[in-house]
């Protein structure tokens, strides 16, 4: 029989994406699939590959038995739960930010260092940040050939990085300002979202996003930067295997449901021409080149959503800095970004059971 697999957080924005991805695969490895998640959506029945399966409340016992499991869930329970699953004889895939940067746990990309989920001291392996994510496919096939030097990144963030809470919000301001003659005047949004009873200590984002970018996204660390910007910097260290890599970022919240972009200015050690950068994504099967501004082929979030490849775009030798690409890449930060990246994890652990 094959490995039993479970996904903690089942009810949430990923982990109904973790659900969606498992229906849509052609095949799957597993003998079992459990569902767990909080006490207050126990009991729910959902219907996994044609099977009701009704889900648990998050409990010891639920992880006997189990090999591989998923999680998504805040921080605070994975740090508490991952360790009891792997305590259970399961292998821990954490999409938190829990165990990131653990020097025992690694943080993969299947991608980029696939080999890296055999070494998991701890029975966990952690999933990058969504931002990250979204654009390491890409720069771990250009590092691969010319040796990436420096990273400095402006995010687009769509809302649904901000959870079930974000979209929601985001959906309830558009509405706001629907049909409405505003963003002409500084704080007529704001006002507009006010008359429709949209107080703003209700937002997950610290700013009006209709109508409007927020250019922040996570939590304030030391000498102002978010910890969103930080996780960017770190984590593209860890992955690539680069551990002096230069890396800026600002991350920015757009008015986008799901979907982060990023535009890339990329540094490497060997030279690089656009038409070189083209054969190596182009030869990457999780990518997708659409690169001819001639013909008004670019990246956006709305081709990309929904689907699995990363969207890489807008490919330009940099004007005044040698051996620099700037580039634009989309990817849909809960499939890619969160469950899918999470998922091809588990799988990749499947076949070292
Ligand atoms: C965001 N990257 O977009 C975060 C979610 N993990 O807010």
């Amino acid at each position: 029989a094959g490995p039993v697999l479970a996904i903690v957080g089942a009810t949430g924005a990923v982990g109904t994406t973790m659900i969606d991805i498992i229906n849509g695969r052609e095949s799957v490895p597993w003998s079992d699939i459990r569902l767990i998640a909080s006490p207050r959506s126990a009991g729910k029945v959902l219907q996994v590959r044609g099977q009701d399966i009704t889900v648990r409340a998050l409990a010891p016992e639920v992880f006997d038995g189990v090999d591989i499991a998923m999680f998504d869930v805040p921080d605070e329970v994975s740090a508490e739960w991952a360790p009891i699953a792997a305590a259970r004889g399961a292998v821990a895939v954490d999409n938190s930010g829990a165990f990131r940067m653990d020097p025992d746990v690694p943080l993969v990309v299947p991608e980029v260092n696939a080999e890296k989920v055999t070494e998991r001291p701890k029975g966990i392996i952690a999933n990058p940040n969504c931002t990250t994510l979204s654009m390491m496919a890409a720069m771990g096939a250009l590092h691969r050939e010319f040796g990436l030097e420096a990273l400095v990144v402006a995010s687009y963030q769509a809302a649904s990085g901000a959870g079930q809470g974000g979209v929601d919000r985001l959906y309830a301001e558009l509405a706001a300002v629907a049909g409405k003659q505003v963003g002409n005047r500084g704080g007529d949004v704001a006002e507009a979202l006010a008359e429709a009873g949209l107080d703003p200590a209700d937002s997950p984002f610290p700013a009006p996003l209709a109508l409007n970018v927020v250019p922040w996204a996570g939590s304030l660390k030391d000498d102002g930067w978010s910890s969103e910007e930080l996780k960017v910097r770190n984590e593209s260290r860890k992955i690539l295997g680069i551990p002096d890599l230069k890396v800026s970022a600002t991350c920015v919240r757009v008015p986008v449901v799901t979907t982060h972009s990023l535009a890339v200015h990329a540094t490497f050690q060997r030279e690089v021409t656009v038409e070189a950068a083209h054969k190596v994504l182009a030869a990457q099967p999780t990518i997708v080149l659409r690169d001819d501004p001639a013909a008004g082929e670019w990246p956006t979030p709305a081709d990309a959503v929904g689907g699995d490849p990363t969207w890489v775009g807008r490919i330009r030798q940099a004007l005044d800095f040698p051996r620099t690409l700037d580039l634009f890449l989309c990817g849909d930060n809960l499939r890619k970004g969160a469950a899918l990246n999470t998922y091809e994890i588990a799988e990749e652990v499947a076949r070292t059971l």
